[in-house]
Order: structure tokens, then C-alpha cells, then sequence
């Protein structure tokens, strides 16, 4: 396989953006080596600029759950077009996509779209202040929200729970109204909040963590976080921009049984196109700006080609369900790969809700971001290369979930445990 034009084309991009990408995720940065430069999607594969086909779970990190070019999506988008871009006014559109999202998530009674993920937690932690007249938000270490000033935090020396900016330009006093916790940590939860109770806003965390891997939050955790958020009056907010629609067509919490204050939504929400969302109980989104006085707006909020693609994509998902066929090729996939990596005398441990999951070389079971990061990225970086010279696109970080879509075949997941097989095998 070439990669002589992907390397010609990266190269120029280094003059023209921060390190040639417009996300960091992207850049190979854990994986070493020049990304791909990527032309076209069709179903389940990429192809990039050399024209070598892939077979993609990365999957845009998860807005394709159809799959690249669904024809009902591409056909919503054409029609959507054939009315122009962007208006700067209400839509019928926006009605339409909030409705199949309050329809299908049940927690959620009034929903304000925007732009991305990022937007949607960052304007759900300022409803959850604006709401509680508190000012402390919890989260966990290895949890990922979006590049939210007071959520880029570390675990401080301190305590263990106050947090420090762990990015140049967010300030202290930006990550002092920020808890930073243990997944899966239920005596840390109980003492935090005994703690800090009655100065917490609320706790936004990840209903299923794809940002440290593929994480599994225990029944125990989840109850103790409902449990605490009620008693202090704190709001519990699920951050579904990963999840939603991915794990079921209800999110995280129809699985878990648990039901949220607020969820922040994104990806397969959009279709592919730049959409993100947040909602919940009426009585909170009800002061959001003009109906309350949290302010939050958008130029682009509600875009109507944005609204079409994820319209389609949620009416897809709802009259054709894959999640029955996702949970058979994510079984297989998960299954192959632990095979893979026992009969090569690798110490892997797979992960997996549905149709996401990680290959962990970590013997496992992985809780929490300490867990995690015991984990042998040199040896997931050999794996990913390998199997990019087989034709299978994983994501390029050992702390990501790949994603089967309703476009892979049982056979392209034998593909792809054949060549983890002799990828593992050649270690
Ligand atoms: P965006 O602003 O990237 O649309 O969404 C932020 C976000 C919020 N919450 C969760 C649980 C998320 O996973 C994300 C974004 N996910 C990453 C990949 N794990 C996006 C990839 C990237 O940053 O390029």
C-alpha cells in the first residue's frame, strides 16, 4: 500500500493549520506516523487519497452508525439543499429533529440544539449553574467533554479532587469550581459530596466512556450518582454525544435504567454533519435564554442541512433498528479480537457496549483512568500500523472506542479478526 500522496498532502497542511489537522485527535499523535488523507466514504469503508479501500471503525469517532452515503440521508441533504444553506430564522426542520430526540430519549422534555458537542456540555454546565445558583461541577479523570475551559482539568495534588488546568490558557480560577473524581468510585462520590454538597451545581460524566477506552460505569456507581445529586440538590447530567443513539436508540441511560436531569447529545445526532444538543426536564431548559435568562445562541444552531441529516439518520435508526445486527457484529468483532490476542499470547482485554468498544493491551478489567493508563500504547500502536497495512482503519488511539456500523458485514469483521490475528501473531 502507498501513502505517497497522503504524505505529500499532510506536509503542505503543516504551513496552513496547528499541526496540519483542525482536531488533534487525528493527527496520529500516539500512533506515529503521517495520517491518512482521506477522499471518499461508501457504507462501511474509506478510501483515501492513494485509493487504498479501509475498512473504517472510526466512523467520523461516531456519527456513522449507518454507515458512509445511507441513501436516506443523502437523499434528506439533497432535498434540504434544493432550499439553500442557511437562514438565520426558525425551521420546520429544527421541530422535526427536536421531536424524534425528546420521542427517543425519554428524559428529555425540551432540547436546544447548536454546533457541536462542546456546546452542548459547555452550555448544560452553565444551565446546571445558572439553574442550582451553584458554581461546582463534578467530572471524572478520563472522561472527555468536549474542549470546554472548565472541564480541560486535571486531578490536582491536592486532595485528589480539586482540579488544575491541564491546558495552557485556561486559568485557575476557570478549573477552581471543578471537581475532578474516580469512575467508578463510589465512596469518592459519597465523600465529595459530603464535602462539597451544597456548593455543587452538578456532575457530568460519561454514561459508557469511550475517552479513556471503552469503560463500563458499575450499577452501584450509577445509583450512587443519582442518589447523591438528588439529596444535595445537584443536577446529574449523562453526556450522550458518544452514546446517544449509538449504545440504543434511547442512549446510555434506557440501558442503565437511570434517569438524568440534563443529557448533552452530538454525532449521530448530526448524521455526519456538525450538530450537538442538550435537554432534559422542561423545568430546567426552561431558562435558557429567550424562555429564562441562561444565556447560550448560535448562528448556526439548527442548521436546516444539518437538521435533515440528523433527522434522517434518527428516522432510519427508529423504523429500521441495526442495534439487534450491531450487537451481533460487535459481539463477533469483540469475541475475534480477544481470540486474536490470546492465541498470539497477547495480554488484551476487550471492552464493549453494543457496537462500541476497545482492545485494551492491558490485562484488565479497566474501571477507571488509572486503570487505563496502565495500558501498552507502544503495543497499540504496532496493532493500529498493522492493520492499516491490511486495510482496517481503527482509531488511532489506544484511549478511543472503534465503532461497527450498520454498513459492516459479518464478513468484513472476519476480515478484520483474520488480520488482527496475524498483525498480533507477528508481535
Ligand atoms: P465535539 O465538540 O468534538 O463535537 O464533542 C465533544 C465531545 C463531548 N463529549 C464526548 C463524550 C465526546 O466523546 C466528545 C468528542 N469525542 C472526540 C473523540 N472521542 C471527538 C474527536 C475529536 O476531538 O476530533
Amino acid at each position: 500500500m502507498s501513502y505517497e500522496k497522503s504524505q505529500q498532502i499532510f506536509q503542505a497542511a503543516q504551513s496552513l493549520m496547528p499541526g496540519g489537522v483542525n482536531s488533534p485527535a487525528r493527527a496520529f499523535g500516539s500512533v506515529g506516523g503521517t495520517p491518512l488523507i482521506m477522499q471518499r466514504g461508501e457504507g462501511a469503508y474509506l478510501y483515501d487519497v492513494d485509493g487504498n479501500r479501509l475498512i473504517d471503525y472510526i466512523q467520523s469517532w461516531g456519527p456513522m452508525i449507518l454507515g458512509h452515503k445511507h441513501p436516506a440521508v443523502m437523499a434528506a441533504v439533497e432535498n434540504a439543499l434544493a432550499n439553500g444553506f442557511s437562514f438565520g430564522a426558525p425551521t420546520e426542520g429544527e421541530n422535526e429533529l427536536a421531536a424524534l430526540i425528546i420521542e427517543a430519549v425519554a428524559s428529555v422534555e425540551k432540547v436546544r440544539l447548536v454546533n457541536s458537542g462542546t456546546e452542548a456540555t459547555m452550555s448544560a454546565i452553565r444551565l446546571a449553574r445558572g439553574f442550582t445558583g451553584r458554581d461546582v461541577i463534578v467530572k471524572f479523570a478520563g472522561n472527555y467533554h468536549g474542549h470546554v475551559d472548565s472541564l480541560l482539568v486535571a486531578a490536582g495534588s491536592s486532595a485528589a479532587t480539586l482540579a488544575v488546568p491541564n491546558s495552557p490558557g485556561v486559568t485557575a480560577g476557570t478549573s477552581q469550581d471543578t471537581l475532578i473524581l474516580t469512575y467508578n468510585d463510589c465512596q469518592g462520590v459519597r465523600e465529595a459530596f459530603a464535602q462539597h454538597g451544597d456548593r455543587i451545581a452538578g456532575v457530568i460524566f460519561e454514561p459508557v466512556v469511550g475517552n479513556m477506552g471503552c469503560v463500563i460505569p458499575d450499577a452501584e456507581f450509577l445509583q450512587t450518582l443519582r442518589d447523591c445529586t438528588i439529596e444535595c440538590g445537584a443536577l446529574l447530567i449523562f453526556d450522550e454525544v458518544m452514546t446517544g443513539f449509538r449504545v440504543a436508540y434511547g442512549g446510555a441511560q434506557s440501558l442503565w435504567g437511570i434517569t438524568p436531569d440534563l443529557t448533552t447529545l452530538g454525532k449521530i445526532v448530526g448524521g455526519g454533519l456538525p450538530i450537538g444538543a442538550y435537554g432534559g426536564r422542561a423545568d430546567i431548559m426552561d431558562h435558557v435564554l429567550p424562555a429564562g435568562q441562561v444565556f447560550q445562541a448560535g448562528t448556526l444552531s439548527g442548521n436546516p442541512i444539518a437538521c435533515a441529516a440528523g433527522s434522517s439518520t434518527l428516522r432510519e435508526l427508529r423504523d429500521n433498528s441495526p442495534y439487534e445486527r450491531l450487537e451481533q457484529l460487535g459481539d463477533q468483532l469483540a469475541a475475534g479480537l480477544q481470540q486474536a490476542a490470546t492465541s498470539a499470547n497477547q495480554t488484551c482485554c476487550v471492552q464493549r457496549v453494543g457496537s462500541m468498544m476497545t482492545l485494551f493491551f492491558n490485562p484488565g478489567p479497566i474501571r477507571c483512568w488509572e486503570d487505563a493508563a496502565e495500558s501498552d500504547t507502544e503495543k497499540f500502536g504496532k496493532y493500529f500500523w498493522g492493520l492499516i497495512h491490511q486495510g482496517v482503519y481503527m482509531p488511532c488511539s489506544q484511549y478511543e472506542a472503534l465503532f461497527v456500523s450498520a454498513a459492516h458485514t459479518p464478513e468484513d469483521i472476519q476480515t478484520t479478526i483474520d488480520a488482527a490475528q496475524s498483525v498480533l501473531a507477528s508481535f
